[in-house]
């Protein structure tokens, strides 16, 4: 059997497993990743042998490779997703459930002998601030080395993990093979009540770093409940006015809703001397302080971001965050080796290398660049990384976003008239599919907190804790609803992207309560001159239209609304039903 053995720790449960992991996986070598630049250099090197990463213009792209995946591995497999509690309660009924028992047992099976002729790479990682008491650590066991080169960027990978780790046991275990990527033979299973994930058959992103979706919050969501506070898919920003005061927000949106854009937004000239910081782009852990406020961390140290949409007009602090040290997946490349893909800038190239590595052609009816392809790039690369980055116990959040896609019925933003209320905002939003492929466009898909793929319990259970959490959190955030896509005979009502600034800042303003609002049937809403919109040049009539509310409109939302909670049976708190409730009698 290989060779476990390390002077990097002597942790003896540590060892142990790895050593009772090995056995089962049988894998040639055992490489314990201490996270320096020595070894990034001999990984990527080997990569690069191997074909598993190609060099990209180093001129242009500094320290950037790019990786194509195997075509039938781009993105998440929800359905193969499992949560494996004892119970298939546990899980609820938005989540793939399977016995722990029978889902090590079918595991174990693929897992054997799987890394033969390979190496098993140790990756220890702390989510979180290192050092941060609510920091968690985890150590991935996978044979890929372009794992264990993402998971570098997006974590705080190495050495410092197994220090903060010492001789104890409350590690995350998390054990990945690629397999022979067979679809038939991919799963992704989580263990909550084990601290445990164990992902089979996939390279993807989503699938693989096992840091990001599965522990920060999958299991996260998880020991959220478990220990009293939450785990969220959520970005985190920090907003400076001009006399230099810092509000922190927290925003959840679902999918294809500019995430990353709006954490790293950059306020248009209109608001001079105003600054936003990014702390993250995905997701927040959040606790309550001694001072009664909600403190929120972000526990990655890296963007996983999607390539195609991204761009110097869409959002340049991300673009200046990919100039370097970025690994691209799936993306096209330039004649040159310059990387591309749609959106980026017009139709300049006549020939491209696609992301399946086949030449492309202008006019070609197949896209060059995958839908879903990505960037990995270090948080440290961001010109407006917030500076509060490592605090360890987080940034003061001052009011909490929730979003969606919708283009018609929400308006670009209410606020929520108590903490209930606005959980029932977050439970309540979804988005409307965009893409042909993904089903009929246009039908509002409810994504709760954007947390329907990523709870890793009873998402009814899940309802219950944030309603819990009021009782802890004596000085809450104010919550938000906002919508930057209603539309008006088929065109955006609201210009968007840097222009969300007025938005922001009106909710900055209701956090600290200093700016007006109107009080209407589902919330407060700005009204004429609440938000500034000089230098704006839409009209006032296109701003009425995007924040109007039609009782109508809404009277079907709320029927709508009470056929999505249905699922949810008796976990449903019923304080959920009785505020669908209350609004439906304000409106009627
Ligand atoms: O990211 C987006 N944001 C948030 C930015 C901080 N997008 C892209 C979504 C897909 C990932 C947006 N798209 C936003 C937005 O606020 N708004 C829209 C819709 C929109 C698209 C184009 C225009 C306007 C609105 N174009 C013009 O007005 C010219
Ligand atoms: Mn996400």
């Amino acid at each position: 059997m290989a060779n476990t053995a390390t002077n990097l720790t002597t942790n003896k449960h540590l060892l142990a497993w790895v050593g009772e992991m090995a056995e089962l996986c049988q894998p040639d070598a055992v490489v314990w990743c201490d996270g320096s630049e020595d070894e990034r250099k001999r990984l990527t090197e080997f990569a690069v042998s191997k074909g598993i990463l190609i060099p990209l213009n180093a001129e242009k792209h500094p320290g950037c490779y790019l990786h194509r995946s195997n075509p039938n591995d781009v993105a998440r497999v929800e359905h193969l997703t499992f949560i494996c509690t004892k119970t298939k309660e546990e899980a609820g009924p938005t989540n793939n459930w399977m016995a722990p028992d029978e889902a090590y047992g079918k595991l174990r099976g693929l897992f054997k002998g799987s890394m033969a002729g390979r190496t098993m790479y140790v990756v220890p990682y702390v989510m979180g601030p290192l050092g941060s008491q609510h920091s968690k650590v985890g150590i991935e066991l996978t044979d890929s080395v372009y794992v264990a080169l993402n998971m570098r960027i997006m974590t705080r990978m190495g050495k410092g993990a197994l220090d903060m780790l010492g001789d104890g046991n409350g590690f995350n275990r998390g054990l990945h093979c690629t397999g022979d990527l067979n679809p038939e033979r991919r799963y992704i299973c989580h263990f909550p009540q084990d601290n445990a994930i164990w992902s089979f058959g996939s390279g993807y992103g989503g699938n693989a770093l096992l840091g990001k979706k599965c522990l920060a919050l999958r299991i996260g969501s998880y020991l959220g409940k478990k220990e009293g506070w939450l785990a969220e898919h959520m970005l985190i920003l920090g907003v400076e006015s001009p006399e230099g005061q810092t509000t922190y927000v927290a925003a959840a949106f679902p999918s294809a809703c500019g995430k990353t854009n709006f954490a790293m937004m950059i306020p248009p000239k209109r608001f001079k001397g105003w600054k936003v910081y990014t702390v993250g782009d995905d997701i927040a852990w959040l606790r309550v302080g001694d001072d009664g406020r909600l403190w929120a961390v972000n526990p990655e140290n890296g963007y996983f971001g999607v390539a195609p949409g991204t761009d110097w007009a869409s959002n340049p602090n991300a673009m200046k965050t990919i100039a370097k040290d970025t690994l691209f997946t799936n993306v096209a490349v330039t004649k040159d080796g310059q990387v591309w893909w749609e959106s980026m800038d017009g139709n300049t190239h006549d020939e491209l290398t696609d992301w399946q590595g086949k030449p492309w052609k202008k006019g070609s009816p197949d896209k060059a660049a995958h839908p879903n392809s990505r960037f990995t790039a270090p948080a440290t690369n961001n010109p407006i990384l917030s500076r509060n980055v490592n605090d360890p116990e987080g940034v003061p959040i001052s009011a909490i976003i929730f979003g969606g896609r919708r283009s018609d019925t929400v308006p670009l933003v209410m606020q929520a008239f108590n903490w209930g209320h606005g959980v029932f905002m977050g439970a309540t939003i979804g988005s409307e599919t965009t893409a042909a492929a993904t089903g009929k466009v246009g039908v509002v898909r409810r994504d709760p907190m954007a947390m329907l793929p990523f709870c890793g319990y009873n998402m009814g259970d899940y309802f219950a804790h944030w309603l819990e959490m009021q009782k802890k959190v004596s000085n809450p955030p104010k919550i938000f609803l906002v919508n930057w896509f209603r539309k008006k005979d088929g065109k955006f009502l609201w210009p968007g992207y840097g222009e969300n600034m007025r938005v922001l800042k009106w909710i900055v303003d209701r956090a600290h309560v200093r700016v007006g609002a109107q009080e209407t049937p589902l919330g407060w809403v700005p009204k004429e001159g609440h938000i500034d919109l000089s230098g704006l040049s839409i009209s006032p009539e296109q701003v009425d239209a995007a924040t109007n509310i039609d009782v109508d409109e809404w009277k079907k939302e709320l029927e709508s609304t009470s056929e999505f909670f249905q699922q949810f049976g008796d976990r449903l708190p019923k304080a959920l039903e009785l505020q669908r409730q209350l609004l439906l009698a304000r409106l009627a």
